[in-house]
């Protein structure tokens, strides 16, 4: 039976739990993947499948470098940079032709594997987000153990593109199943002010242990994860600028090239809570998953 996607109408029961089991994003995953079923897409037992996320180089150092620098050129214009919270900031990329090819470079087969894999159908880019995060003496936010909130499956992709030993920054995670019984545990999707650095008392209660995985990271290498599966925090940087840029992926029913002409990557200022379904029927256009506006 063909799955249909039912756009919620602006502040209706459906749109308050649009993010719900069979809500709008889960309808268009399904649709999606009903959409690619006769592609035959192979399961994936990367480590990312597995444990939720994986390390991987995503650029040579020099690229890596050259993209920092554009970063903090591109700064040098006020408007382009907008304050997250009291540590961070992100810089706004105004070429769309640059992040297409920067796409290219980053969106390898080998990562096209994983994230198909994982959505069981073709995915797009959602938004991007170039970060800047400045030492500061107390971690908020992101930078305590958390899962992100957000519709039933995603992947982010962060690049690291100045080396751990610039800053002294990183990026901690637990796996899938040390996650799951910590949420069993009740340290399952804390609200900001309800964020911890230290998870001892809910390992304890969970019988676990949770060293978390952590790795120095060079300049062009980085992480793909399972934000909503995995619990992760940033590592607040020591003594320099972390800059770090941030890919979200979300399932889609064409591939991601075809994806970025229909929705033309999302600069997201402000990630948290910021769920938008305007892509759906962009996507979807008129040769698609069929679309229903209630
Ligand atoms: O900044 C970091 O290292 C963590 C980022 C994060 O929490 C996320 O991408 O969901
Ligand atoms: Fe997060």
């Amino acid at each position: 039976m063909e799955t249909v996607v039912r756009m919620p109408a602006p502040d209706s029961p459906e749109w308050v739990h649009s993010l719900d089991p069979g809500g709008v994003f889960d309808q268009w995953h399904d649709a999606c993947r009903e959409w690619c079923s006769d592609m035959g897409i192979a399961a994936d037992d990367s480590d990312f499948a597995r444990r939720g996320f994986e390390k991987m180089t995503f650029m040579d150092p020099a690229a890596a470098d050259d993209l920092r620098r554009r970063v903090d050129a591109g700064a040098e214009t006020p408007d382009n940079v907008t304050d997250i919270g009291d540590y961070q900031d992100t810089v706004k990329e105004g070429n769309p032709d640059f992040l297409f090819g920067l796409l290219e470079t980053l969106l390898t087969l080998d990562l096209e594997r994983r994230v198909m894999g994982y959505f069981q159908s073709h995915f797009f880019v959602h938004w991007y987000q170039f970060t800047r995060a400045y030492p500061h003496p107390k971690a908020d936010s992101s930078f305590l153990w958390h899962r992100d909130g957000g519709p039933g499956a995603f992947v982010n992709i962060m690049v690291y593109l100045n080396p751990a030993g610039e800053h002294g920054g990183g990026t901690q995670l637990l796996d899938r199943e040390t996650t799951a019984k910590l949420a069993q545990a009740g340290y399952d999707y804390p609200d900001v002010v309800d964020r911890v650095g230290d998870l001892s008392e809910y390992a304890e209660a969970a019988g676990v242990s949770c060293e978390p995985w952590e790795s120095a990271m060079n300049l062009g290498e980085g992480l793909i994860f399972q934000p909503d599966r995995v619990l992760h925090r940033g590592l607040l940087p020591t003594r320099g600028t972390r800059y770090v840029l941030f890919l979200n992926l979300l399932p889609s029913c064409r591939p991601w090239r075809e994806g970025f002409r229909r929705w033309p990557l999302n600069f997201m200022e402000i990630v948290a809570g910021n769920w938008t379904v305007d892509y759906i029927p962009l996507l979807a256009a008129d040769d698609g998953p069929r679309i229903v506006q209630s």
